[in-house]
């Protein structure tokens, strides 16, 4: 059963218009997998000049698209709108990478090129008329950097409240519920990389409440890197030299629906093609073919294609020369589709074991002896770990990470070692060439939800032989996860930033013992539309009178939750229960931290709070499993018409500012599902504001 979201209805698909070729032949292959081009930063500084416009879309074979993409050149000494031709990324859709380091500064000039949204149900919004004129921002997924508004330079941080229109697409409508400061032309960002920022796999993409599906979908997006992998993988002498010899790819998943006239849908529909390849229907590499839908509203989108691409490019080869393996950066860039990844050994007949060496851009540590049902628990639903083959808890450091499938939601973010692996499991050198498919194993998000659909998204071939080194069973990475649960060195870096947030003194520290409890679910008024509740729980956990508010769509006016930084605006660490309600599956993001999973052991007490055998990975996002049963409403919870499966998180709050927490299902973001939060620099007296952190000292 696949329900019409409000944002489906309210913006009709099909923004372009392009010439179309053929809509039936299956996809051609796309060639060896190619690096999205790099711009590093040097000397402490990467100052770009990013340009959002509509371009071609070179790499689906049989249509000729039209996107949304990013021309990302290093800014022009002189004042310029658009990216030297010379530098044009050839094919922009695929994602550039930004190469940053710790201390970096970060400068980006954004300019909206994009063209208006043609036939956007949004014209006719009120107040969100606006909407339609496509305006644009930019926000750093996960990293930990301070969302301030302009400085001094007028350049602001990682801040989604700023919102920058294309002059050419016509002024702002008076009655405009924006919310946001509102600019023409061009935004500048300024956005320092703490010196104590985790290494680790990054993003950014626009944050338009309303269009970010929109824009998303459309190909605006690229990745970020922070640092080396050297920082947190084989720092000791025998796995360093191993570790040299194994190549590093950046794989950025999009997805992108064209239709038979080789319009590009700018939101994802799930109907699109069937849930699995139908019977005589060639296999699916890359691509699936559009069919006309089962939904009752639904299109017809026979003869079009849903491409599943790695940057840019559908069913890509990718020669695994090197006898060690590869070391794959997967991002998922997807607007809205969730993918059950795994790396299909077709001869053993299952997935391979893969190592996890990083969620969301942190490395994974699980502490020594952690049991892997306790591993399961901080994984959540996204990390599914498995016995390392040929590791016992003494071999290394800690226990290694490993999995044979991996929920990728929108946003999630792994790091993997890609070996071949014998019959037992144990990394090995292929007999000759072996073969290997990436795969999305397809994937329901609930009874009420979506169903994303199976593709075989790569062709794997392991070559290498004749290694030098014989492979370690598994990596060693530095203790990151268990650093970066205490992020005092971000906060520290940033104290000018947050000192320099003006104090609200509305904002009150929650209590000892008490925590928060987030909603996720359909305003009861609403069905169609998304939205969060929220109320706040004592030390017994019962709600504190008077702190409740039901479940309703995205307010930016005023945040839902304000709280101070803690003491000499040092980190603030807030339990918060994550209560999906909803019959489809959400996945939960915060900006400017990163949390981790409690178990249940150390939510019942069981263990002390912060031990290291309940921590090693720590997330951005989170998929919130759907409740069994249907709760129209929290009180149809509270009576027990539903059983949710909560997920409870550890936030160290350490950078002050506004910003939001949402489902990073941008159909639902754009929905409602999204409130904004506020953190402010602490009640200190006067005289102790602006001093250095104690940890510090
Ligand atoms: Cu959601």
């Amino acid at each position: 059963m696949i329900r019409t979201s409000s944002a489906r209805r309210l913006i009709a698909a099909g923004a372009f218009l392009s010439l179309a070729f053929s809509g039936s032949a299956p996809a051609a292959l796309a060639g060896d997998l190619a690096e999205p081009p790099v711009l590093a930063s040097k000397n402490g500084a990467l100052n770009l000049l990013m340009v959002a416009r509509a371009a071609p879309i070179s790499t689906f074979p049989d249509y000729s698209a039209t996107g949304w993409v990013f021309d990302i050149c290093e800014r022009p000494a002189r004042f310029a709108a658009t990216c030297p031709a010379s530098d044009k990324n050839k094919n922009p859709y695929a994602g550039v990478r930004l190469q940053l380091r710790q201390g970096d500064l970060l400068k980006v000039r954004l300019v909206n090129a994009l063209p208006p949204i043609k036939d956007s149900g949004h014209a006719t919004e009120p107040g969100h008329a606006f909407l339609a004129l496509d305006p644009i921002n930019i926000h750093t997924h996960g990293m930990l950097v301070s969302p301030h508004g302009p400085g001094a330079d007028g350049a602001y941080g990682d801040n989604v409240f700023v919102m920058t229109l294309n002059p050419k697409n016509g002024p702002m409508p008076a009655d405009s519920h924006a919310h946001s400061d509102v600019r023409y032309g061009y935004t500048d960002y300024s956005i320092k990389i703490p010196a104590g920022h985790p290494s680790g796999l990054f993003w950014f993409h626009p944050h338009i409440h309303g269009i970010a599906l929109n824009q998303v979908s459309a190909g605006l997006s690229g990745i970020i890197t922070v640092g080396a992998l050297e920082d947190y993988v084989c720092k000791n002498a025998s796995c360093a030299s191993f570790f040299k010899s194994l190549p590093v790819r950046h794989i950025i998943l999009k997805d992108a629906q064209i239709l038979k006239d080789g319009v590009l849908l700018d939101e994802e529909e799930p109907s699109f093609c069937d849930p699995a390849q139908a019977s005589g229907e060639p296999p699916r590499k890359g691509s699936c073919p559009g069919v006309k839908s089962s939904d009752e509203d639904g299109g017809d989108y026979t003869g079009g294609r849903w491409y599943f691409t790695l940057n840019g490019q559908p069913y890509p080869s990718i020669p695994v020369k090197s006898p060690g393996g590869e070391i794959w950066r997967i991002t998922t860039a997807s607007g809205s589709v969730s993918y059950d990844l795994g790396l299909w050994n077709p001869k053993q007949q299952r997935n391979m074991v893969v190592q996890v060496l990083s969620v969301d851009g942190v490395a994974v540590q699980p502490g020594q002896g952690i049991s892997l049902g306790d591993l399961r628990q901080i994984g959540g639903a996204k990390v599914k770990p498995v016995a390392c083959p040929g590791i016992t808890s003494a071999a290394t450091d800690g226990a290694p990470l490993c999995v044979r499938r991996l929920l990728m939601m929108p946003s999630s973010r792994v790091e993997l070692w890609v070996t071949y692996r014998d019959a037992d499991d144990r990394p090995a050198q292929p007999s000759g060439e072996e073969t290997a498919i990436l795969r999305t194993a397809g994937f329901e998000t609930g009874p009420d939800g979506d169903s994303w659909p199976a593709i075989d998204l790569a062709n794997v071939q392991f070559k290498g032989s004749g290694a030098e080194t014989p492979a370690p069973q598994a990596l060693t990475i530095a203790p990151d996860a268990l650093t970066y649960r205490e992020p005092t060195d971000v906060n520290a870096s940033l104290l000018a930033a947050n000192t320099a947030v003006g104090v609200d003194p509305s904002c009150h520290a929650l209590p000892q013992g008490h925590s928060r409890r987030v909603f996720f679910n359909a305003p009861t008024s609403d069905p169609d539309a998304f939205g969060l509740g929220y109320e706040e729980l004592d030390a017994h956990g019962a709600p504190v009178p008077g702190t409740f508010m039901d479940v309703k769509e995205f307010d930016p006016s005023r945040p839902t939750i304000c709280l101070p930084l803690g003491p000499r605006n040092t980190p603030v660490h807030e339990k918060w229960e994550l209560v999906n309600l909803a019959g489809e599956d959400h996945n939960f993001h915060i900006h400017q931290v990163k949390f981790r999973l409690l178990t249940h052991d150390e939510i019942s007490g069981a263990i002390l709070p912060g031990s290291d055998r309940g921590s090693g990975i720590l997330h951005d996002n989170i998929p919130l499993q759907h409740a069994d049963g249907v709760c129209n409403s929290v009180a149809d919870w509270r009576n027990g018409a539903c059983t949710a499966h909560p997920v409870t998180v550890d936030i160290p709050f350490a950078i002050a500012g506004d910003f939001v927490y949402h489902c990073h299902i941008l159909e639902h973001e754009d929905g409602g599902m999204m409130a904004r939060i506020r953190v402010r620099p602490s009640n200190d007296p006067p005289q102790m504001r602006g001093t250095r952190p104690l940890a510090s000292q």
